[in-house]
């Protein structure tokens, strides 16, 4: 079958002899390698298709016009739908559409290129930036079908141009125009967030500065997301359920759709809207908000007809600060849900001992507890 291709420039070990999912070939195969086949109970299922989550959509200009009635109807639905599931859209963003066009048009270019080029990003083993293709050896299970590109943006003044410095430094002069769009895209995606952050922060009845000055010199995770065509979508995940260590997400998905998350023990489906952004909040904003917003698992499933692509920016704080709910959400320690912790050891956390499941940040809360005692 050919299928499934030898990797030998990532000089495999005897033992595992690692081989990559060639997509392009992939994509038209009636039957899938047994890797990417995922438990019965585990399979998105067709039948009833899903219900819609309700998403509410957020006026975020109507919001920062500062008009009572629509400041109230924004922190109320923000309000419910983070302490539900944590899922909300926002419109109106202010987001240059042009920008977001680039940014898709610069995703299909760099996963239309040859694999070879593409491994030049290749992600090493225990880091979370660079390319990844699911890599197959015969222990291997559950795996994800689709590739991604993942990278790191920085809000310090200090590092002005990481993202572009890494494409350059990765993939070398001839993507420097994916390097600039793709900074420029995540600053757009700060702003934006640092925005959120004061509506949440209002939607907790607290200083709307609070969070955004958290934030404002963030050390986020931007990822591209492409899911080729699968013959056999109903075996298969294009990203497996999980919920986000980080603080929030922000995610633009092309308009196929695949958003699918779990809420009042069913899976709900999200549907694609070109003019908003997807937002929801990660694990690190559960602990920052003492619990009462609550990260949400969520899986991305695939389709036989097309290919779909998203755009997933990661707000997490600066490395070395501290998560601690602010003292307005704390009225004694006796209430705190999870302990003070630094953003860089739940992410060191995730990285040695990833659950697929909701439970990450609990293990880490025990964890931390017991290394303290
Ligand atoms: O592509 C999507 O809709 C979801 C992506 C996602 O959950 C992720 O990248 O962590």
């Amino acid at each position: 079958m050919p299928i499934i291709l030898p990797l030998p420039l990532l000089s495999p070990s005897k033992e595992t002899n690692p081989l990559v999912f060639d997509a392009s070939i992939l994509q038209n195969e009636s039957n899938i390698p047994s890797q990417f086949v995922w438990p019965d109970d585990e399979q998105p299922r067709r039948e009833p298709p899903p219900p819609p989550l309700d998403v509410p959509p957020i006026d975020l200009q109507a919001f920062f016009s500062g008009e009572p009635l629509a400041v109230s109807n924004a922190t109320r639905l923000v309000n419910s739908a983070c302490q539900e599931h944590g899922f909300f859209q926002v419109f109106n963003h202010g987001v240059d559409s042009n920008l977001i066009n680039e940014a898709h048009k610069i995703m299909n270019l760099f996963f239309g290129m040859p694999f070879l080029e593409k491994q030049k990003a290749q992600r090493k083993f225990g880091e979370y930036c660079g390319y990844a293709s699911s890599f197959t050896n015969r222990f291997s299970s559950k795996l994800p079908w689709k590739e991604t590109l993942s990278f790191r943006y920085s809000a310090d003044p200090k590092c002005p141009n990481v993202v572009q410095d890494y494409f350059l430094n990765v993939m070398g002069e001839d993507l420097s125009n994916f390097g600039r769009v793709c900074q420029e895209y995540c600053e757009a995606m700060s702003k934006l967030s640092l925005e959120i952050m004061e509506l949440l922060g209002t939607s907790l009845g607290i200083d709307r500065s609070q969070f955004r000055d958290f934030y404002k010199d963030n050390d986020s995770i931007m990822r591209l997301n492409y899911y080729p065509p699968c013959q056999k979508p109903n075996l298969t995940l294009g990203t497996g359920p999980h919920c986000d260590p980080t603080s929030l997400t922000i995610l633009h998905q092309d308009n196929v759709g695949g958003l699918e998350v779990f809420v009042d023990e069913k899976w709900h489906y999200v549907a694609p809207c070109s003019e908003a952004f997807v937002v929801n909040i990660g694990d690190t904003f559960m602990a920052l908000s003492n619990g009462l917003y609550k990260s949400c698992l969520h899986r991305a499933v695939v389709n036989s007809e097309t290919s779909r692509k998203s755009l997933a920016f990661f707000l997490s704080p600066r490395m070395n600060k501290v998560v601690r709910p602010p003292k307005a959400l704390i009225e004694d320690d006796t209430r705190r849900i999870y302990p003070d912790f630094m953003w860089s050891t739940f992410l060191e956390f995730t990285q040695k001992h990833y659950r697929a499941d909701m439970k990450t940040l609990d293990a880490f809360s025990n964890w931390l507890q017991k290394e303290r005692k």
